[in-house]
């Protein structure tokens, strides 16, 4: 988080990490193909030629807060390849919530659990508590076979601490509801180091429905709080 009081800016950063091909990049890009582009920026991707990513992809959004501050949203994703865990840590500097994007697939468990360990260790080399930066879990791909079932998924959220989203990210499915768990995650940690609410009067409430008016959520858990009436302006 970068509060900027001369210029009224507060910047968020949130982070999609993850094991190589879970589907972190798809995730942004169907965020970008449904915010507005009054209120986004142009998806950045660096890409290897077979589309892995290289460096990182960054969505920001943006919106004016009723008190006048400008808030960007920056959304990140990691590259999951093994050898680029040095960019990892970089991208992971300074976030204010992280997305862990897992392949909900049995064969694939020893693998998010060992990104998970690497999330942990970055953040510790990058100085960040991990338990001060809130993670929210995605488990994709949900549509391929030998997929953990619903009631494990269900018995996961029981143990843990972090919400625990499924998702098929190529169809769109869980995807703008973890970008909501995420960004709430966000905002309370925002809120327990700055005061977000008492100093530059941005509440949660105004936080989550700034972004979400802006997206098009048709078809998802998040239409009936944000979907826009028929015809009409966002709300
Ligand atoms: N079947 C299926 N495929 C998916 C899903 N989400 C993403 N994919 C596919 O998985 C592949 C990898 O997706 P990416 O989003 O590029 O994965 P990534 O996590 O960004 O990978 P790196 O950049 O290498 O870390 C692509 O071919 C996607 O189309 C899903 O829900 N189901
Ligand atoms: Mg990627």
């Amino acid at each position: 988080m970068q509060l900027n009081h001369a210029q009224r800016e507060l910047t968020v950063k949130v982070v999609y990490y993850g094991p190589g091909l879970s589907g972190k990049t798809t995730n942004l890009q169907l965020i970008h193909a449904r915010t507005l582009t009054e209120v986004r920026g142009r998806l950045l991707t660096v890409e290897t030629h077979d589309d892995r990513t290289l460096f990182f992809d960054l969505l920001p959004v943006f919106f004016n807060t009723a008190a006048g501050f400008k808030v960007k949203v920056k959304l990140f994703t990691v590259p999951g390849q093994v050898i680029h865990n040095a960019t990892r840590r970089i991208v992971l500097q300074g976030a204010d919530a992280v997305a862990f994007i897992a392949d909900s697939r049995r064969s694939a468990g020893a693998e998010n659990n060992s990104y998970w360990k690497n999330l942990h260790e970055n953040m510790r080399e990058n100085g960040l508590d991990p338990a001060q930066v809130p993670v929210v879990i995605q488990f994709n791909k949900r549509d391929l076979p030998d997929t953990k079932a619903d009631a494990e998924l269900e018995e996961s959220r029981k143990r843990g601490a972090e919400p625990i989203i499924g998702a098929v990210a190529i169809r769109g499915e869980g995807v703008l509801e973890t970008l909501y768990e995420v960004l709430r995650a966000a905002y309370r940690s925002m809120e327990a180091r700055a005061h977000l609410a008492k100093n530059i009067q941005l509440g949660e409430q105004e936080f989550l429905s700034q972004v979400f008016a802006n997206i098009d959520t048709t078809g998802t858990q998040l239409e009936k709080a944000y979907g826009r009436k028929a015809g009409g302006a966002a709300r």
